[in-house]
């Protein structure tokens, strides 16, 4: 491995991420200042080699849901790089999902009034290891009720099915578990319009035995209904019509990457993540320690997630997206550039 994990773990917008996530006591990693450091600059072509159909052109493969221009290179690192792994610790694991109500510009000229944990659509990516103590309040800001429920295991009395009105505070306390990928969403009915203004997030709970040092990105795939008419008309990686295509994820050739990928579009009744020109070891719901399937698309009903691997062999640039394709030519298509 030509990086120590902690250099790993240090691709991009750590000090952001823990920032949200208050009360953590993992150490903060500084980036290192090298190409890859700055994980999502604007591509060049100098940068790839290889595919020059789409990207090469100039013209979006989905031009008309793009990032508004004042979107930054490296603004939205926190919603797609995890805290950095912490060994099983005795103490409360604290997080803070107190839910705002803001306007997010979800694609250049489409805003939605957006119900958001944290303040950030998705929320916080939060992190624990199995077994470890978690206690996380939620202190609603907003003009209606919600609730926090977290997939996985725990008592029922901890679901986050009731409903916490506006000015009032709860606080869930559980053990994190089992290992996996688990999503986090609002509960309070129609609970399909809250996921559908953002209230959603990924919970990544590690092995005691943690996983291989990789280059790690969460990928949440999101839905957006921005004319009211109960369907969506805008897809997003993480909240951003366009952003993978416009900043594409950077990583090593040869290197191990690892996605966490979670679909929270409750307005269709799938979705799917599917991976260009390479294949990836599937880890289904992140539960097992071997993966199921060796494949190049996994289909994910609501809420749905998975863990993928993979290595990418050459220089150039490897596309992702759902193979809806309407989704994907709405805003959800990205690169992974291998350097
Ligand atoms: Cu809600």
């Amino acid at each position: 491995m030509a990086l120590r994990r902690r250099e790993l773990f240090g691709l991009g917008g750590i000090a952001g991420a823990l920032g949200v996530l208050g009360g953590l006591a993992w150490p903060l990693n500084k980036p290192k200042s090298s190409k890859l450091a700055d994980a999502t600059l604007p591509m060049r072509d100098a940068d790839c080699i290889g595919d020059a159909s789409a990207a090469g052109t100039g013209v979006g493969y989905s031009a008309q849901f793009a990032p508004p221009g004042y979107v930054a290179a490296g603004s939205r690192d926190d919603l797609h790089t995890p805290p950095p792994w912490g060994p099983k610790t005795d103490e409360v694991r604290q997080f803070d999902l107190s839910v705002i109500e803001t306007t997010l510009e979800v694609a250049d000229g489409h805003s939605i009034t957006a119900w958001a944990y944290g303040g950030t659509v998705p929320g916080p990516i939060l992190r624990a290891t199995v077994g470890d103590r978690l206690k996380v309040t939620l202190a609603n800001h907003s003009n209606g009720a919600h609730s926090v429920h977290f997939h996985g295991a725990h008592d029922v009395s901890q679901d986050g099915i009731g409903r916490v009105a506006k000015g009032e505070n709860r606080t869930y306390e559980f053990e994190a578990g089992p290992a996996g990928l688990h999503p986090y969403h609002c509960h309070v009915p129609p609970y399909a319009r809250h996921v559908g203004k953002g209230m959603y997030g990924a919970m990544i709970v590690d092995p005691l035995q943690p996983r291989s040092p990789a280059h790690e990105f969460v990928l949440t795939l999101c839905s957006f209904d921005v004319d009211g008419d109960g369907k969506s008309e805008i897809y997003a990686w993480n909240g951003m019509a366009g952003y993978y295509e416009r900043f594409p994820l950077k990583v090593p050739v040869g290197d191990l990457v690892r996605l966490y990928v979670i679909n929270m579009v409750e307005s269709d009744p799938i979705a799917s993540f599917h991976l260009h020109a390479q294949t990836f070891d599937l880890y289904r719901s992140g539960t097992s320690a071997s993966p199921q399937e060796h494949t190049d698309i996994v289909s994910l009903g609501p809420a749905e997630r998975a863990i993928v691997e993979f290595r990418l062999p050459r220089r150039g640039r490897y596309m992702f997206h759902p193979h809806q394709s309407r989704m994907a030519e709405r805003g959800a298509m990205g690169w992974i550039v291998a350097i």
